[in-house]
């Protein structure tokens, strides 16, 4: 059986970036569901019932075929947001507002500079035609930027995402509307950077 895991802050804790609203329907009802559907869909299959999430996003080839798509939507649903509130904290200002250490080390060899760094992950988010996430992936300790449609991850792929950014509308629609690009320019200033650096770490 897999469980809801309660966010690691409040509701209202990510605002003014994030809207207290938004972050109570996305993970009670949207993460929630996510979660409720995986479990039915996986009803009698205890095998993957047991799985760690992340263990069955790399074995869905091993799901029967009937349910497989169910599965991987629902699956992938539950891994992706599971990591997104955990790679936001409540915003720190000025410092901590940055990848310090090898981390920043590898975005810079890999991107440049942290800025530019910025502008292809928003170039990645923006231009995801429809519903899906922006990915900061490590493979090895060596960075790209990545995106997927609807609940894909690169963990699908059997690649490590360090930090990933929910594109769909429900993530953003209440507070900013049609404009994608502002939601990822105020979620800069919630990421949890400690956590993507642990998350570099154990990838390396
Ligand atoms: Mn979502």
């Amino acid at each position: 059986m897999f469980t809801l895991p309660s966010l690691p802050y409040g509701y209202n804790a990510l605002e003014p970036y994030i809207d207290e609203m938004t972050m109570k329907i996305h993970h009670d009802k949207h993460h929630g569901a996510y979660v409720e559907n995986l479990n039915k869909a996986l009803e009698g299959q205890q095998e993957f019932l047991d799985m760690d999430i992340n263990t069955l996003l790399k074995k869905l080839d091993k799901v029967p075929e009937e349910i497989r798509t169910k599965v991987r939507n629902n699956a992938g649903g539950h891994a992706n947001h599971s990591m997104f509130w955990e790679t936001m904290r409540p915003p720190l200002g000025g410092e901590g507002t940055a990848p310090t250490g090898n981390l920043l080390e590898a975005i810079n060899s890999s991107f440049g500079t942290f800025s530019q760094f910025q502008d292809k992950f928003l170039e990645a988010a923006v231009s995801r035609f429809g519903s899906g996430w922006a990915w900061l992936v490590s493979d090895d300790g060596k960075l790209s930027i990545e995106s997927t449609p609807n609940q894909d991850s690169p963990v699908m792929e059997k690649k490590d995402s360090i930090l990933g950014l929910d594109v769909w509308e429900h993530a953003y629609y209440l507070q900013f509307q049609n404009r994608r690009a502002d939601y990822v320019k105020a979620w800069w200033n919630v990421v949890n950077w400690q956590k993507v650096a642990k998350n570099f770490e154990v990838s390396r």
